[in-house]
């Protein structure tokens, strides 16, 4: 069954036509951040007129909180998106079809269990992107948890006991931040260019050492098998090699890269478009 599948990030918006693990034809645009989400929605509209008829379900996933059909932002700085914002029904009446919704991370998790690195077991999603996200499945069953939010790794608390998010210590906003205060204006592709330079290697190695205490503790909380890595930061050159360098410790967690890269999303959606 061919499915419209969009991923809305806080970087990029990409609009396929998926069926089960292969995408037949795709689109992609830089997310105009300041947009919002009507705009955002149009937008993929647009992006996806010529391909109407050629698609039976519709999969939206989206950075940030998606409970009962509306939309927030856990974190505005990854994409600043009005409280509620009733998801639904906006992207019903600008695609036409009532489509199914989930966060990002959540849907890339399913989809790297069913198609990719999760090999249909339990697994951990760990994607570093714009922000920190993630997915869990456990038992075969994707987790949403209360509200939707199992898996947002990025909003947990970063273990120096300050308020400061995992994800604003982590994530590709974070390291161009930090890559400024060490004198060097660059954003994380920037950063990832420099590796081999000390200042660049510090911010590099900082970032991975806290992923590989968020995956060290989640070890104990959930004990998975295996942790999937993706976002354009977690698979970026010698990331992964940086977070297992912090990982030499006794019932060390099991890392493997996502081997759907960035369609892990939209290929997660379309299978949960299709159950
Ligand atoms: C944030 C949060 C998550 C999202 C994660 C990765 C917002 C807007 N997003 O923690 O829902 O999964 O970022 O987002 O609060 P990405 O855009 O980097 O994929």
């Amino acid at each position: 069954m061919t499915v419209l599948a969009v991923d809305l990030g806080g970087t990029k918006l990409l609009v396929a036509l998926v069926d089960e693990h292969r995408v037949l034809n795709r689109i992609e645009a830089p997310t105009n951040r300041d947009a919002g989400p009507d705009a955002w929605l149009a937008q993929i509209a647009d992006m996806a007129a010529p391909w109407s008829g050629e698609y039976n379900r519709i999969g939206v996933t989206v950075t940030g909180l998606v409970q009962d059909g509306t939309w927030s932002a856990l974190n505005r700085a990854t994409l600043d998106i009005p409280p509620q914002y009733p998801l639904a029904n906006r992207a019903s009446a600008a695609l036409g079809v009532q489509p199914t919704l989930r966060n990002d991370a959540q849907a890339a998790a399913w989809g790297e269990h069913l198609f990719g690195a999760g090999a249909r077991g339990d697994m951990v999603f760990l994607t570093i992107s714009t922000g920190v996200g993630g997915g869990i499945v456990a038992g075969g069953q994707l987790l949403s948890g209360r509200s939707g939010m199992a898996g947002h790794f990025g909003q947990t608390l970063h273990p120096g006991g300050s308020a400061t998010r995992i994800e604003d210590a982590v994530s590709g906003r974070w390291m161009a931040k930090a890559a400024r205060a060490a004198g060097h204006d660059v954003d994380a592709r920037g950063v990832f260019s420099a590796a081999g330079a000390t200042w660049a290697d510090a911010i590099l190695d900082n970032s991975a050492a806290r992923i590989a205490r968020l995956c060290q503790n989640l070890q104990f909380v959930l004990d998975p098998p295996l942790f999937v890595i993706g976002g354009g930061i977690g698979l970026a050159p010698g990331y992964i090699e940086r977070i297992e360098a912090h990982l030499d410790v006794p019932r060390r967690p099991i890392l493997a890269r996502a081997a759907l890269g960035a369609d892990a999303g939209i290929i997660g959606i379309a299978a949960l478009a299709c159950e």
